[in-house]
Parts: structure tokens; C-alpha cells; sequence
């Protein structure tokens, strides 16, 4: 199915816990990819799975210029995945049978669900960014990124990296306006954060640090593991499963 924002269609697809009785209302958990990711990745559709297993539905959905939605992967930017943020949130909530809402998103994605949480702060009952990349506006204000160097106060009109993608300077432009911390000091929901302390991609002081600044969060390093959780999915998805279990006991 598409979620469609002004005219781009988002490729989405809800996933229902086993037995689901069509009218009963449970919580819906919004699971987003990362940078040149797709909702199909493994620890994308384990986190979607470790959901249902719980008993909530699951809506992922791929983002702006990825996976099978409209828009080219060079022309995407943060400020166009927000803008779909926004309206994948607004869809979930027009939905009859959804109780609390949920964000979970992983890298870019654990960003970009940490700015959203903290603009709909009202409606998102909790959080969990996964290896958050939410040094990328640092790194565009400094000129590093991709592991590439610019000079910060003259762009690049593309930058080229991870396995040869190309980015029109746009994005860099759009991340260096991008304020992480005041989003984290703006939400004061419950926060799950899962790192492993071997990413190659996104250094785990990252996921340490932004536990630390939110006022109500939970951090699971996993020993070993790297960006993707290649080596330790279960567990991840045993983290997910023990603090989802607890926000519902909450209930
Ligand atoms: C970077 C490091 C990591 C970067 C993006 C990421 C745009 C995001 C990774 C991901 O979402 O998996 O320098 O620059």
C-alpha cells in the first residue's frame, strides 16, 4: 500500500500480531530504515516482527527516495523525511483502531523519529531510536560526512560515498540546520535507545550520550555488534520485547 504526502507515494506496510481481531484497538508502532536502507532490512522487519509478538501492530514504511517510494535517493533530504514523518503520523492516527502511538527508527531513521517525537510530543507515547545518527547535522556543520571532508561554507553541489550514492549538496545544506539536542530536550515521553558498541557507522557514544540528555530513557548496548546488528539480532529484539512489555504493563 502507499501512504501518500503532497503527491510522493510512500511505499508502507502494516504488519498485524497473529490472531488479530479485526476492530480491536492496540497500539500501533511506526518502524523506520536508515540512510540508503528499506523497510525490508532485516533488523528493520525483526523490530516490525518483535511487535507483533508483543501484541502491537507495526507500520513500516520506506522513506522519501528509498525502497520502492517515489523521489531519487540524491534528491533526498532531512527536511523531506520530516515532512513524511509528519504525515505517516498523521495517517496512523486516522486510524480507528490504533490505540498509543509508537516511534521506532534506526540510524538516520533514529534521528529523524527523535526530532518527530519531540514535534508531536503530544500523540507519540514512546521512542526508540536504534544506533541514532543523529551526529549527521554535526558533521555537516563541521564538514565531515561519509566519511568525506568539504569545506562546511562552500558545499559541494554532490557529495559521493557509502558504496558510491551520490547526495546533491541539498542535503548537507538541509542538515546543517538541523537542531538534535532541542528535539531530545522537548520530549519527555519514555525513550528505549540500542546501540552496538562495535558500529562502524554511527560511534556508540552517540546512542550513550543522547540516553543520557533524554529525561526518561533506556539504554542496551549490545556488546559486539555492529551498525546493523548482524552479529546479535535476538538481542535486540529481547531489549524491544522487554520494554514494549513494560510500557504496556504501564497501560
Ligand atoms: C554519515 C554516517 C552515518 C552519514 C549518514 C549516516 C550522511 C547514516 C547511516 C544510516 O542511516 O544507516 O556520515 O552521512
Amino acid at each position: 500500500m502507499y501512504i501518500m504526502d503532497d503527491g510522493i507515494r510512500l511505499n508502507a506496510q502494516i504488519d498485524f500480531p497473529e490472531g488479530y481481531r479485526e476492530g480491536t484497538r492496540i497500539p500501533l508502532v511506526i518502524v523506520i530504515h536508515g540512510f540508503t536502507g528499506h523497510m525490508e532490512e532485516a533488523h528493520i522487519r525483526a523490530a516490525a516482527r518483535t511487535m507483533n509478538q508483543v501484541g502491537c501492530a507495526a507500520l513500516r514504511v520506506d522513506m522519501y527516495g528509498h525502497g520502492h517510494s517515489d523521489g531519487e535517493f540524491k534528491n533526498h533530504t532531512l527536511f523531506k523525511w520530516m515532512t513524511n514523518a509528519l504525515t505517516i503520523i498523521d495517517y496512523a492516527r486516522s486510524l480507528d483502531w490504533v490505540s498509543d502511538l509508537y516511534l521506532c527508527g534506526h540510524s538516520q531513521g533514529g534521528m529523524m523519529v527523535m526530532l518527530a517525537a519531540a514535534m508531536k510530543h503530544e500523540v507519540i507515547r514512546g521512542l526508540i531510536p536504534m544506533s541514532p545518527a543523529w551526529m549527521i547535522p554535526e558533521g555537516a556543520r563541521k564538514g565531515f560526512l561519509l566519511g568525506q571532508s568539504f569545506d562546511p561554507d562552500h558545499i559541494p553541489e554532490t557529495i559521493s560515498g557509502f558504496g558510491g550514492m551520490e547526495l546533491k549538496g541539498n542535503y548537507v545544506r538541509v542538515a546543517q540546520t538541523v537542531r538534535v539536542e532541542e528535539a531530545i530536550d522537548r520530549y519527555d515521553g519514555p525513550v528505549l535507545i540500542i546501540h552496538g558498541d562495535e558500529d562502524e557507522a554511527v560511534p556508540v557514544r552517540y546512542g550513550i550520550e543522547a540516553s543520557r540528555r533524554y529525561r526518561n530513557a533506556e539504554l542496551v548496548l549490545i556488546p559486539g555488534d555492529d551498525h546493523c546488528y548482524t552479529r546479535h539480532l535476538d538481542q535486540v529484539t529481547e531489549a524491544l520485547r522487554v520494554w514494549m512489555t513494560a510500557r504496556l504493563a504501564e497501560n
